[in-house]
């Protein structure tokens, strides 16, 4: 074990301190972390873990989810500029606009956003679960901000549902086109070929599977094939070639690197637990209602 690994887990331990790393990090960070997984399961870990002080390696949207689902507790975010584009494309007015625009339509937004949105509307959802969340409301009509790209997602799943959506995407997800895949098919013929929803509608209809980073981890480790073309963020693939040793991992496409969720190092881990930074806040109101919509959405599923 590295020095450095060293000095983290004594100040973990000092600090009564639990790391939840999201499956995008580095390997370095997903190496020390107590939690690996998507943000669906890492805030049912924040709302439920025993500890004083909470490191979230993971960008700024998340580490806000944690301490809205932990008040009480310490939420640090390692690096204060890891932030999420997609979240970036929508603001509170323009959730208010698209409500008065549709009148009576409920909003589901997507954990990708900020508490203010999610204050703003009435159910959260993730990757892993919006087909679930978006099934289960009464109304025919739903609003689902901010990515365009899982909306449609949705929708296709959901036929008797109309999806008002947002003009939002993930820039990395966004890089890869159709050719990809069809380059990727003649070198790897064997191989299984899954994406992420947040990639164009062009490239989830040719690829072997869609589905969020949990769901893709879960059809890689229990197929029966050995060869897989991963078309998510990179950080996937530390989970998969640890936990299928045997098996091939390729990624679809060379931009599949998150910029954000890759400026978090072991070094930013030790010294946010060094120094107690940056220490994350969410404002009480918009917490207490961001928190409703993230809890209907934990109710859900
Ligand atoms: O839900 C998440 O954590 C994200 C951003 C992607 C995924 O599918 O895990």
């Amino acid at each position: 074990m590295s020095e450095l690994k060293r000095a983290v887990e004594k100040l973990k331990r000092e600090r009564n301190a639990l790391i939840l790393a999201h499956n995008y990090q580095l390997d370095e960070v997903q190496e020390v972390a107590d939690y690996i997984g998507d943000s669906f399961y890492l805030s049912k870990v924040a709302a439920n873990i025993d500890c004083d002080v909470i490191v979230f390696s993971g960008v700024r949207f998340m580490a806000e989810t944690a301490k809205i689902l932990s008040p009480d507790k310490t939420v640090l975010l390692p690096e204060i500029d890891a932030g999420c584009p997609l979240a970036d494309t929508i603001t509170v007015e323009d959730v208010r606009n698209l409500k008065h625009l549709h009148p009576g339509a409920p909003v589901v937004c997507y954990i990708n956003s900020s508490s203010e949105v999610k204050a703003e509307s009435d159910i959260c959802c993730t990757s892993a679960n919006a087909i679930k969340v978006v099934s289960s409301l009464p109304d025919r009509k739903v609003i689902f901000v901010p990515d365009e790209n899982l909306g449609d997602y949705v929708a296709k799943q959901l036929p008797d549902k109309e999806l008002v959506l947002w003009k939002g995407c993930c820039v990395t997800h966004a890089k890869v086109k159709p050719s990809a895949i069809l380059e990727m098919r003649e070198r790897y013929p064997e191989a299984k070929i899954l994406v992420h929803p947040e990639c164009e509608p062009a490239v989830v209809e040719l690829a072997d599977f869609a589905g969020s980073t949990s769901a893709i981890i879960q059809y890689a480790e229990n197929s029966d094939a050995n060869v897989f073309i991963i078309g998510t963020e990179v950080g996937v693939l530390c989970w998969l070639r640890n936990s299928r040793p045997e098996k091939q991992f390729f990624l679809l496409h060379p931009g599949l690197v998150c910029p954000n969720m890759k400026k978090t190092r072991l070094q930013s881990i030790y010294d946010a637990l060094a120094n107690n930074h940056y220490q994350i806040q969410v404002d009480e109101a918009i917490a207490a209602k961001a928190k409703h919509a993230i809890s209907r959405m934990l109710e859900v599923v």
